[in-house]
């Protein structure tokens, strides 16, 4: 008989119970992502001392703050430039970023496709609900067609971006799409994620029920989650079918999967290539400031 030795992934082991009460709202898919993380993270077996979770401001943002790991809560739109020097200084952490689809699409836009160019190792976990939830529920970059928002009384007639596209073309060598609902899904896509020796962007449909739903009616959190459900494109569709089969369908799972020199590698090996060539130069009795 096979006897798995592994203990059983219990959430609590990597939450901070003293931050308990969280500050989330019924029904906020938010909490179903962190989930998932904690849970791809226990399956890999990453030690708590080696995990870096840095997050923005939002909702999304804020969930650094539950985990029991080494947490940095920064600035908005800014963790991906925070997690860019973590991880180029301390190549042996983990280093995740928990972002939302304003810090992370809208002020944060720039630091995004930078590191999608870039391809360090580090996993970007982007918790796209549609709206900025934290500030009330204006637009943000991701707001659907139509939709009302604090900021689009009369109907959003912006067009909203693609995230997983706007990932995959600017250079993201693994870029990946779920929903709340698939949880088990969800948790394989992140811990891809995880171990992917690259950059990889994974997107989260989550719901905000309380502000972006009430708003536009969607009604309760469960009905938010099985109309994202039915929006997605079946995978046997995605290989086979390059349009959409329906308007504001979207494909989920494993979006892009490539293998690109990582940057943290690449520059390590130009530095020690340059600490060796002055090395070399110094023993060879040439002065720096006169050469
Ligand atoms: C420089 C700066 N500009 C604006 C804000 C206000 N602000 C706080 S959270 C937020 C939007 C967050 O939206 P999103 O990233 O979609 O996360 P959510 O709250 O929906 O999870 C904004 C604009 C801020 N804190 N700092």
């Amino acid at each position: 008989m096979i006897v798995d030795s592994a203990p059983a992934f219990d959430v609590r082991d990597y939450l901070r119970l003293e931050m308990m009460p969280h500050f989330l709202c019924p029904g906020c898919g938010h909490g179903i992502a962190l989930r998932a993380l904690l849970w791809a993270i226990h399956e890999l077996g990453i030690d708590k001392d080696k995990l870096a979770v840095v997050s923005g401001i939002g909702c999304a943002g804020r969930l650094s703050a539950y985990i029991d790991a080494n947490t940095f809560h920064v600035t908005h739109g800014r963790p991906l430039a925070y997690a860019t020097g973590l991880a180029l200084a301390r190549p042996d952490l983990h280093v995740v970023v928990i972002t939302g689809d304003g810090d992370c699409l809208a002020i944060g836009g720039n630091h995004l496709i930078h590191a999608c160019r870039r391809n360090l190792k580090l996993t970007c976990l982007m918790l796209n609900n549609e709206v900025y939830g934290m500030t009330g529920g204006q637009v943000s970059p991701t707001t659907s067609e139509s939709r009302l928002t604090t900021t689009t009384p009369l109907g959003n007639s912006e067009p909203n971006f693609d995230a997983c596209a706007l990932a995959a073309a600017a250079g993201a060598s693994f870029v990946g799409r779920e929903v709340t609902h698939h949880v088990p899904k969800l948790k394989e896509l992140i811990r891809a994620g995880l171990e992917h020796p690259g950059f990889a962007f994974v997107e989260v449909l989550s719901d905000c029920t309380e502000i972006f739903g009430r708003k536009n009616e969607l009604g309760s959190s469960a009905e938010m989650v099985l109309r994202q459900k039915s929006e997605l494109r079946p995978s046997a569709y995605r290989d086979t079918v390059d349009t959409p089969f329906r308007s504001n369908d979207l494909p989920t799972g494993i979006l892009t999967k490539t293998e690109r020199p990582e940057y943290g590698m690449a520059y390590r090996k130009a530095a020690a290539a340059q600490r060796a060539n002055t090395a070399a130069r110094a023993s060879a009795g040439v002065n720096e400031r006169k050469a």
